[in-house]
């Protein structure tokens, strides 16, 4: 193998300055191949509160320009363990739901090959859904670690199947889920009622709700996760409204009381060592982002699950 090719050099470019790629990574045309991709899908026709998570994607890669080679709390160099780069954004239709997914995931298909691990920046939640079509075709039913103030596990929205509150839901009647392996995180405000947390039980997902952080050491937390995991393949997706809205007020459906990005980091750095097959960081929305706060938490997000990335690949 060849030594992956790695940021722009900041002691020759400065931070601030050059390329908009996640990093400030090459972009895929630039490396031989890659082993793990960041992409953007800039979509956001499936909220339903404030909508902008369409510019989410170039929102996380400027706000990941001072992201540094070394990652201290894992002892790990993501990009030098492999080639990452940035895949660009993919050209999506902004007025037909369905034919968006459909795009999303033929597009994930091709890109993915047989062995690059994508980690994809939305756009809003509703991406999760093709996304994870691609990842059951390469391994069957998925452990899905679902990081979210909500359980995207609702029906319809006006008759909607397909929105940013429903992908949980089809993915488990499509059979995409894992019922024994996958899990909440972060789950917390209020709720239509006490079936919607009953419903997403039988839907596969156990659940972390953000109240038991207040409770348990994180440790505790972390073991219960990986517990829920075990050696299965995981599918992360980090919804960034899981952080209470002071260290993401950025977002298109905050609740309060939410995690702090201290708390998200460690919880991800905690799952080191499981089968990652492929993650997304979704619902950046900065029109409502201030001093980039919620695009430096997603950025970071998705360098600690570069981070975790399975060493050979999968
Ligand atoms: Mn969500």
């Amino acid at each position: 193998m060849t030594e992956p090719i790695g940021p722009v050099d900041s002691t020759h470019v400065p931070r601030y300055g050059g390329d908009t790629t996640f990093a400030r990574l090459p972009r895929l045309g630039e490396v031989p191949d890659a082993d793990a991709l960041v992409w953007g899908v800039p979509f956001d026709t499936g909220v339903s509160y404030r909508p902008g998570a369409r510019f989410g994607p170039n929102h996380v890669r400027q706000s990941s320009r001072l992201l540094r080679p070394y990652n201290p709390a894992l002892d790990a160099q993501p990009f030098a363990a492999r080639q990452v780069s940035d895949a660009g954004d993919l050209g999506v239709n902004p007025f037909d739901i369905g034919e968006a997914i459909s795009t999303i995931e033929t597009s994930a298909r091709e890109l993915s090959g047989t062995r690059r691990t994508l980690v994809t920046v939305g756009g809003d939640h509703t991406i999760a859904l093709p996304l994870l079509r691609v990842q059951h075709e390469r391994h069957g039913p998925i452990a899905v670690l679902h990081f979210d103030a909500h359980l995207d596990t609702w029906d319809t929205y006006f008759g909607a199947p397909y929105t940013h509150g429903t992908p949980f839901r089809r993915a488990s009647e499509e059979g995409l889920i894992d019922f024994e392996h996958s899990m909440h995180v972060g789950i917390r405000g209020p709720l239509y009622s006490r079936l919607d947390l009953d419903e997403s039980e039988e839907m596969g997902f156990a659940a972390v709700h953000c109240r038991d952080f207040a409770r348990s050491p994180l440790d505790t937390i972390i073991d219960r996760i990986r517990t829920r995991l075990g050696s299965r393949p995981v599918y992360v997706s980090v919804d960034i409204d899981v952080l209470d809205p002071g260290f993401a007020p950025g977002t298109g459906t905050p609740e309060a009381g939410g995690l702090s990005s201290r708390e998200l980091l460690e919880v991800l750095r905690g799952l080191e060592g499981l089968n990652l097959v492929g993650a997304d960081v979704v619902e950046v929305a900065p029109a409502y982002d201030h001093a980039e706060i919620t695009g430096i938490a997603a950025a970071h997000a998705t360098y600690e699950l570069l981070s975790i990335l399975p060493a050979g690949g999968h």
